[in-house]
Parts: structure tokens; sequence; C-alpha cells
């Protein structure tokens, strides 16, 4: 698996950020913890990370835009070029000493994302994609799982935190998927959610109320891997809408049409 030098730059942010993380987990009752909403926490590991990443591309990088969830947003001079930045998805899980979160990175050309590195530096699992070349877990390269009904599948999906108000929305759909998966599943980091699909460990997820750093990278894994990504209305516009559904052919397809299902009158 040959990287470009432009992936590598990821690859080596989000390595040493994973580093950073690594050694914060190890000590994690000791982390500054603010809170910015309901349910919704953001710790001295997040800010670190973050600067570390953000540090590393831009000097690699100084002419494109940066878009990391903990701001300090960069415009950049190359309208072209953006890096998008998750530092540490799965924040909660984190704190809780759940070896459940990653960092996150992807670049979008013309918005088009084009790479994307997730890494979990709890578990070393690193996963990398450039558009056309393929989605790979550390060396191996990944497929999208091949089950074709629901019944035999499992499905990932994120459930809302106490600050975001979809839980009864989310609960028709759970309801839904529920009745027709062989089994759901939630990780807590919607990053990581995508990696598994397209590892083909998960058959499917769909998740609603994302933003742009939580996804980028794994839409493209998923894609790369072989597999369908879509929003609630059959488009594309994921980064934007916050909404996905994603699965092989079959199973997208399935899961688009369970999960929009109409609230049950009885
Ligand atoms: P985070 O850990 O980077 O904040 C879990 O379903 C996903 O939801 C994770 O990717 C998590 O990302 C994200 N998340 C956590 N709190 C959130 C909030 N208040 N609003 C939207 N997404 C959130
Ligand atoms: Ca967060
Ligand atoms: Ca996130
Ligand atoms: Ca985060």
């Amino acid at each position: 698996m040959a990287r470009s030098a432009l992936l590598n730059v990821m690859v080596q942010a989000a390595l040493k950020a994973g580093k950073s993380l690594s050694r914060d987990f190890g000590e994690v009752q000791n982390l500054q913890v603010s809170v910015k909403g309901p349910g919704d926490f953001v710790s001295q590991a997040d800010l670190k990370a973050q600067k570390i990443i953000r540090d590393e591309l831009m000097k690699a990088r100084p002419t494109y835009g940066f878009l990391g969830e903990e701001g300090d947003e960069i415009k950049g001079t190359d309208g072209a070029h953006r890096w998008i930045v998750d530092p540490l998805d799965g924040t909660t899980n984190f704190l809780h000493g759940i070896p459940l979160f990653a960092v996150s990175v992807a670049l979008e050309r013309n918005g088009e994302i084009v790479a994307g590195v997730t890494f979990n530096p709890a578990t070393d699992e690193l996963y990398t994609s450039e558009r056309g070349g393929g989605a790979f877990l550390n060396d191996r390269r990944l497929r999208v799982a091949s089950r074709r009904v629901l019944s035999d599948s499992v499905i990932g999906c994120g459930i809302p935190n106490l600050g975001r108000g979809s839980h009864g929305k989310f609960l028709v759909e759970l309801r839904h998927a529920m009745g027709e998966a062989a089994g759901i599943r939630s990780l807590g980091s919607a990053a990581l959610d995508l990696a598994y699909v397209a590892a083909g460990r998960f058959d499917g997820f769909w998740e609603t109320g994302l933003s742009p750093w939580d996804v980028a990278a794994g839409i493209l894994f998923v894609r790369e891997a072989g597999g369908f990504v879509s929003d609630f209305d059959g488009g594309t516009d994921m980064l934007n809408t916050g909404e996905i559904i994603c699965g092989n052919e079959h199973i997208q397809k399935a899961l688009a049409e369970v999960v929009k299902r109409p609230i049950p009158t009885k």
C-alpha cells in the first residue's frame, strides 16, 4: 500500500495527536473538563490534540483552509483545499475510560472528500483512504460486508446525547430498525462507527445531528470499501445535513427505507 505524501502528512498528524491522547487517557481523572452543553464535554485532551494536528497540517500545507471541532478556523488562501478535523471523536467514552475514541482527519478538495485518516490510539487501529485508492485498516484493504438482508445484519447507530433535541425521532428510527435487523450497536464515536462499516464489522449505520468533522473521513472509507452513503433524502449532502445512512448497496437501501418510516400510530 503506497501512501501519497499528502496522506503521509495526515497520518503523521493523527499519530502524533494519538500519542498525546494516549498519555491523557492514562490519567483521565486529572484532566480539566468543561461543559459545552448538556451531555456535551470538552477536555484539555481534545484541545491539545487539535493544536497538534492543526500545527502539523498547516506546517505541511500553509495555504489550505482548516475546520476543526474545537475552533480556530482558517479560511486558507488556497480556495480549493480544506482540512476537516475531529481531534477526539468519542470524548464521552474517553472521559469514562472506554477505549472507543479516535482522531479523525479529512481533506476536502473543491467540496469533495479526497483523503481521510481515523486513528484509535487505544487499539492502534489506523484507517486510511485516498479517493480511488481503496480504504485500509493498518495494511489490510477493506471491503464492506456482503450480507444482503437486514435480518442477517448488525447495524450501528448514534444514540443522541442529553443535549440533542432528537430523542423522540431517534426512538422511532430505532424501533423500526430493531424490528428488522439482527442486532443494533452503538459505539459512541461516529468516526469509528463509519470505519466499522468500511471494515465489514457493521453491515450498516445511521445517525443524524452530526457535524462535518464526525463523518468526513468515514464517508470516504465506506465508499472506498465499496459501500454506499446517503443523507435522509437519498442525496449525498451528508456534510451539510448531518444525516448519514450507509452500508453495502442492499443494506443501505433497506436501512434507508426502514429508518424513514413514519411514526407508528399504535
Ligand atoms: P464528539 O465526541 O467529538 O463530541 C456519538 O453519537 C457522536 O456524537 C460522536 O461522534 C460525538 O462526537 C458526537 N457528539 C457528542 N456530543 C454531541 C452533541 N452535543 N451534538 C452533536 N454531536 C455530538
Ligand atoms: Ca465534542
Ligand atoms: Ca465528533
Ligand atoms: Ca470531538
